[in-house]
């Protein structure tokens, strides 16, 4: 049929700080998703849809063809204790096993990541294991940062990861290539109808990008001062006029002494995190945003079911 297209689920999967975020803001054009230097900066499935033409057409089907590849951003796989941990990595394993293609995205730099083997090991076992059950894509990323000599070597190592396999090396941070790598996605997708609107970018609310982009604000800020058990909750939202917004949120830590990090001498530290936080959720959602910030102990939240339900992480209607 004419209309039919390329159009299918493309779960993003891979260790913690892979760049599998900065790849989906890359693809989307826009700041969607929170990227960060430190590792398992993502804990949740998040939706972003691409709609476009592949002008070139597939492999083996050439000319013009419409694609949509929504791919789910999901947090990177590694082993841990506790209920957060668990959660993140099941999301990712789960999300995985709904795809219709699996990316699977490889830091190019880490040494010791970056080989096939590492996928054998036991907190990556189950991973390996749902994405070998798919078509994948191997994207190597990062490549801006390696020699190219590296690069043969890796490419040969990852060819024999499970039969069919592309590999495509690509940097998500400067954009090369980006578009190989959709393209080898979109010729793994079946035919059909698309599966959204063309306007639609993401399934996530407003209210859910604006606590995603203060919580990458709080780790860009604290750097490795910054707890790793924070969680940031959106407790008012007021349209003010159109394309105005006044937004109040409070980051939850664990401890008194977290409370103080956060919040700096005599304030600082939070009425900077304020001002950045308020420009970065401005962009994200194309708006102006007045921010207040507030922080809240809530003691040893991460170990708990409950509390990590009540900010977000678990129970349904929260993953895609
Ligand atoms: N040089 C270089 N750095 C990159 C590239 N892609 C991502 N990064 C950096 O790698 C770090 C991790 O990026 P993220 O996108 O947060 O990685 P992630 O895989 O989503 O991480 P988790 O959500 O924690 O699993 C950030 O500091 C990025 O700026 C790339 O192509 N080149
Ligand atoms: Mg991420």
């Amino acid at each position: 049929m004419a209309d039919e297209i390329h159009a299918g689920f493309c779960a993003i999967v891979g260790l913690p700080n892979v760049g599998k975020s900065t790849l989906l803001n890359r693809i989307l054009d826009r700041h969607l998703v929170a990227v960060s230097a430190k590792p398992q900066t993502t804990r949740d499935r998040i939706l972003g849809v691409h709609t476009f033409e592949l002008p070139d057409g597939v492999a083996g089907e050439p000319g013009p063809r419409g694609a949509q590849i929504a791919y789910v951003d999901t947090p990177g796989v590694q082993d841990g204790r506790g209920p957060l941990r668990r959660y993140m990595r099941d999301a990712a394993i789960a999300a995985a096993g709904d795809a219709d293609v699996v990316l699977m995205l490889i830091d190019a730099t880490d040494r010791r990541g970056r080989l096939p083997e590492r996928l054998a090991e036991a907190d990556t076992a189950a991973l390996g294991a749902a994405s070998r059950a798919h078509p994948i894509v191997i994207g190597l990323n990062k490549v801006d940062r390696i020699p190219k000599l590296e690069l043969l070597p890796l490419i040969q190592a990852w060819a024999g990861f499970s039969p069919g396999v592309d590999v495509v090396p690509v940097s998500a941070m400067t954009g090369d290539g980006v578009a190989e790598l959709e393209r080898a996605i979109a010729g793994r997708l079946p035919m059909g109808p698309p599966l959204f609107g063309p306007e639609l970018v993401t399934d996530r609310s407003p209210q859910f990008i604006a606590q995603e982009i203060i919580r990458e604000q709080l780790y860009h800020q604290l750097g490795k001062e910054l707890p790793y058990a924070c969680a940031v909750q959106i407790e008012t939202w007021t349209e003010k006029a159109p394309g105005e917004l006044a937004i109040g949120a409070v980051i939850v830590v664990e401890r008194d002494s977290q409370k103080a990090i956060v919040v700096g001498k005599a304030g600082s530290r939070i009425r900077e995190l304020g001002i950045a936080a308020r420009h970065a959720v401005g962009d994200a959602l194309g708006k102006t945003v007045h921010l207040s910030l507030f922080v809240k102990v809530l003691s040893e939240w991460s170990r708990g079911e409950a509390a990590l339900r009540r900010l977000g992480y678990g129970g349904t209607g929260n993953g895609v």
